[in-house]
């Protein structure tokens, strides 16, 4: 599905496919996610903690999001979704409100990467940044970029998100 949605991405951007088109493609690969779901998910591992995840403030982009979700809850980390445009403030109070050691967050748009930044400075602002690990990941994100504004991890993908979550989590759990 993600190769189709690829070609989707590349019509769209040659104005051979318009927004309405986009939103079918969409709706249908969050149809064929929700039968994949229990199947993605039901691995039986050990559960390993928690993560809030969200996508960035100012960007609606959530098909990549709801598929990394699925794939850290096969993991056996458990999911806090916070939704999509999300402010740096309801990431700091899923953290508080579910004990979450884990943060997510993604990014779909060049123009919303930079409003990535604000979340990590709202956990520093609200004395939590020690205590969590952040993970971005997104089509335009980079783990040379994630580096430098300071996050603790990156996943290029959903797969290999449910694996860098896995070994934050244990890093956490032996630290
Ligand atoms: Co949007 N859009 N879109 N769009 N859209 C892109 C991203 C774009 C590349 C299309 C293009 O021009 N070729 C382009 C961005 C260009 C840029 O910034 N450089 C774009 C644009 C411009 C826009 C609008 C601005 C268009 C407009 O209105 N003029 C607008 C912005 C709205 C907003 O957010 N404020 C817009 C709107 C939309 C729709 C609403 C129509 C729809 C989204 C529906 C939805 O999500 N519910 C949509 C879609 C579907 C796309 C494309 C076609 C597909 C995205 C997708 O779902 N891919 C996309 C083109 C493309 O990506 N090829 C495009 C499948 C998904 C499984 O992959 O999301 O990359 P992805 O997630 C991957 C990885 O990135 C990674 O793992 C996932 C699974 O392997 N990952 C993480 C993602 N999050 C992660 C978090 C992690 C770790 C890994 O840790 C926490």
């Amino acid at each position: 599905m993600i190769p189709g949605m690829n070609v989707v991405g590349e019509k769209f951007k040659n104005n051979e496919f318009y927004v309405p088109e986009v939103l079918i493609a969409a709706r249908a690969m969050k149809s064929a996610m929700e039968l994949l779901k229990p199947h993605l998910a039901s691995s039986g591992v050990v559960s390993k903690g928690k993560i809030a995840i969200g996508t960035v403030r100012g960007d609606l982009h959530d098909i990549g999001k709801n598929l990394v979700g699925v794939m850290l809850e096969g993991a056996g980390i458990r999911v806090v979704d916070i939704g999509v445009d999300a402010p740096a403030e309801k990431f700091v109070a899923a953290v508080r409100e579910h004990r979450a050691r884990l943060v997510g967050i993604s990014s779909l748009l060049t123009t919303t990467m930079e409003n990535v930044p604000e979340v990590l400075r709202a956990l520093e602002s609200a004395a939590l940044r020690e205590k969590v690990r952040v993970v971005v990941g997104g089509a335009p994100v980079t783990g040379e970029w994630a580096t430098e504004i300071g996050a603790d991890a990156y996943a290029p993908d959903a797969g290999s998100a449910g694996q860098v979550c896995r070994r934050l989590a244990e890093q956490m759990e032996s630290a």
